[in-house]
């Protein structure tokens, strides 16, 4: 029995070893979906102002977080009703994806530091950036 705990703890820290030794591959799956903040009716000072149509976008999830040297591949699907974009200045990537669509995103994460995950087609306090974190 105790045997048997010690062997699965030597091959619990074997794993851990590995995976910090080893530049790996990282999968991740990138949603940007759209959040309707419509205001149907609103009233100030006296005017009343009808049929505010608006929405924010978030990239689910934001933050990504990887290690230097790893193959990153980001499969961004975008649930938003018009096109969304995906920039990341430092890695030179800046993509556009249309309504419905899916774009993967390849690369590798040679540059450490805290990166930030942009939207190029629309405000930042409309699209909320998310940021790529390259670690050591
Ligand atoms: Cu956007």
């Amino acid at each position: 029995m105790k045997v048997t705990k010690i062997m699965l703890l030597g091959a619990a820290l074997g794993m851990l070893v590995t995976g910090v030794t080893h530049a790996a591959e990282q999968n991740f799956k990138v949603v940007m979906n759209a959040y309707d903040t419509s205001i149907p009716e609103l009233k100030v000072e006296g005017v009343t102002v009808n049929n505010i149509r608006a929405f924010n976008v978030l990239n689910e999830p934001e933050a990504l977080v990887v290690r230097k040297g790893d193959s990153v591949k980001v499969t961004v699907e975008n649930k938003s009703p018009i096109s969304e974009g995906f920039t990341i200045d430092e890695y030179g990537i800046k993509e556009t994806i249309k309504a419905g669509e899916t774009k993967v995103i390849s690369f590798v994460a040679d540059k450490v530091g805290a990166f930030t995950i942009w939207c190029q087609l629309h405000p930042k306090n409309i699209h909320l950036p998310g940021s790529l974190n390259v670690i050591e």
